[in-house]
């Protein structure tokens, strides 16, 4: 292992002058939490980590099922902070499983010598905005508490695992896994009768991996969903040779492109081509890799009905070729909405499983589950015995951690009452009452490859804090108004295609939940023109001040005017 890059600043020391235990207090050790670590402690901030799971990696701690892997190639889902790092690490396949992700998770933290602050093992049980003091006071839930001038929540927008409430969930005496909660010590499927309750990403990730060793999977499918191939491959070393040469150019398109992927758009509207050619192309689609099916499809795909139509079709008449009973085939393809509207999950071999014997299809919209009973699970076909329950049921989608953290901004005043319609952020990393505190990679950061945009809204939060310490404030505020600016933009932009208006994206998944557009509609064009305004307005969009002595005086509190609509 190589040393670590030397750091441009010292690691430690309080940047401001009220007392605190850490400049910045980070929630989360994932991707993103990690990426913040790393940049603050670079800026010259003592910075700490508080981490739930007892190893780094959030989303690829937790989500450490069979069959767990990227959707995302690799190489572009990985850091791209330093060139030496891309160097140094030889990723096995275009599209990692989860235990090569935390492995390279834990060398990125260990080079860079970030594991000393973290602390694993403990959570965020409340976040308290101390008015006079300007510093927020973090309560774990061991008790211990810490002061911290600024707090950034990198908490992950899939880190809440969600369970219909299902009668009788809890008197199952087999086992009971959540996908998204999977133990770290190892589970035995091997000749048990499996049932796999979802069949969004996680749930077609896991079917076919586990089907051949267990006795019996039972599929609980309510709603099917457009699956097409991941089309994933080793990384040959030529290939890997080639990555390397071309960082520089990668790094460049990664980090400027809308969805953050290396995949070229298509030049061509679907009925621009032939019944023959449009055939063809969709033929060189379902072969192509991960999200290239979304972003390198029709330019009219998500936009023109009959253009998604004929994908569609083209997909159904792949599962009617791919699975051998004409029943089973019917009922994996989607009647209720078309390709993209939700989150597309890839696939290895998932219609294929429906072949093998020991593998049951249950369709919940024609048999509902009645209960689960002690023994199993009882639809109105009868009861199916069990000796496992996987729960592949998603996620309280982009709310789902920071509204459990016990957040209070001034005046005392709940993030859960602040959004109670659902989450009013200003691009996605501040939102209005809670000064001082930020949620990179939280809710209304844009759609695409996560720790692209993330990492975009890192590298902002980091440079605002830069700012705010340059200039002499320990505050900084967004103004209401240009809140409520991007908020209405976001609410706006998914109000139109090719959005749909049902699934988690929308928070729909979750009963009670607000329907509210979670991600950012406006995508990542907007968020750099916004950021870029946001510099060359001199902050104009938030209120910096000086907290010291107490007394809290404004310095700056320009109009969101003068920064303009997001636009
Ligand atoms: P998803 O994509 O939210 O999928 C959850 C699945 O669980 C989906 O098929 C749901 O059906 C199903 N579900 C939810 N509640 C129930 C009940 N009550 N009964 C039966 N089935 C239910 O979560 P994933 O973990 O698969 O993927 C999350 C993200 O992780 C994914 O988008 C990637 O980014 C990686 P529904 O469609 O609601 O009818």
């Amino acid at each position: 292992m190589a040393a670590p890059e030397p750091a441009s600043a010292p690691a430690t020391g309080p940047a401001t002058g009220n007392a605190v235990d850490v400049d910045v207090l980070v929630v989360g050790a994932g991707v993103t939490g990690i990426y913040q670590v790393y940049r603050a402690r670079e800026a010259g901030f003592s910075v700490e980590a508080i981490e739930a799971g007892s190893g780094v990696g959030g989303t690829w701690f937790w989500n450490r099922y069979p069959g767990a892997r990227f959707d995302s190639e690799s190489y572009t889902y990985a850091y791209l902070f330093s060139k030496q790092l891309f160097d140094e690490w030889t990723w096995e396949e275009h599209f990692a499983e989860q235990p090569e992700t935390e492995r390279y998770l834990n060398h990125v933290v260990d080079r860079f010598d970030l594991r000393r602050h973290i602390r694993f093992g403990a959570r965020v049980v409340s976040a308290t905005y101390d008015e006079p003091a300007g510093s927020w006071l973090v309560v774990l839930d061991d008790g211990t508490e810490r002061r911290a001038r600024f707090l950034v929540a990198a908490t992950g927008v899939l880190s809440v695992p969600f369970y219909p409430a299902v009668p009788g969930r809890t008197d199952f005496q087999g086992e009971s896994l959540h996908t998204g909660q999977w133990p770290t010590t190892p589970v035995d499927l091997a000749g048990k009768r499996v049932a796999v309750i979802g069949t969004g990403s996680s749930g077609v990730q896991i079917i076919p991996v586990i089907a051949d060793e267990v006795a019996s999977l039972t599929v609980y499918q309510r709603t099917s969903n457009w699956c097409t191939p991941l089309n994933n491959s080793p990384i040959t070393p030529e290939e890997q040779e080639q990555l390397r040469a071309d960082f520089e150019t990668m790094r460049e398109i990664l980090n400027t492109s809308v969805a953050g992927f290396l995949h070229e758009p298509h030049d061509r509207a679907a009925f621009d081509d032939s019944d023959e050619e449009r055939q063809a192309f969709f033929e060189h689609m379902w072969r192509s890799p991960g999200f290239s099916k979304l972003s390198s499809n029709y330019t009219d795909l998500l936009f023109d009905e009959a253009a998604n139509a004929a994908w569609c079709e083209f997909i159904a008449d792949k599962v009617r070729g791919l699975v051998h009973d004409p029943e089973t085939a019917a009922k994996l393809i989607p009647t209720d909405h078309r390709f993209g509207e939700k989150r597309p999950p890839f696939v290895t071999g998932y219609y294929e499983a429906f072949n093998n014997p020991k593998v049951s299809l249950v369709d919940l919209k024609a048999t509902p589950i009645l209960r689960v009973t002690e023994t199993g699970i009882e639809t109105a076909d009868g009861l199916v015995e069990l000796d496992v329950i996987i729960w592949a049921t998603g996620f309280d989608f982009g709310t789902g951690a920071l509204n459990r953290m016990g957040i209070r901004g001034r005046g005392g005043m709940a993030l859960t009452d602040h959004w109670a319609e659902g989450p009013i952020t200003f691009l996605g990393v501040q939102t209005s009452g809670f000064p001082n505190f930020f949620f990179p990679g939280g809710p209304h950061a844009a759609a695409g490859n996560n720790p692209r945009y993330n990492g975009d809204q890192v590298d902002f939060v980091t440079d605002t804090l830069v700012y705010v310490r340059d200039h002499g404030f320990d505050t900084i505020e967004v103004d209401p108004e240009a809140e409520e600016r991007w908020t209405a933009m976001v609410d706006k932009g998914a109000e139109t295609a090719p959005f749909g208006t049902k699934s988690y994206f929308f928070g729909t998944n979750i009963p009670g939940k607000p329907k509210k557009y979670l991600l950012n509609s406006g995508g990542r064009p907007k968020l750099f023109k916004e950021i870029a305004r946001v510099k060359d307005t001199g902050y104009s969009a938030f209120r910096l001040s000086s907290s010291s002595n107490g007394a809290s005086t404004v310095a700056s509190a320009a109009p969101v005017a003068a920064g303009g609509e997001p636009g």
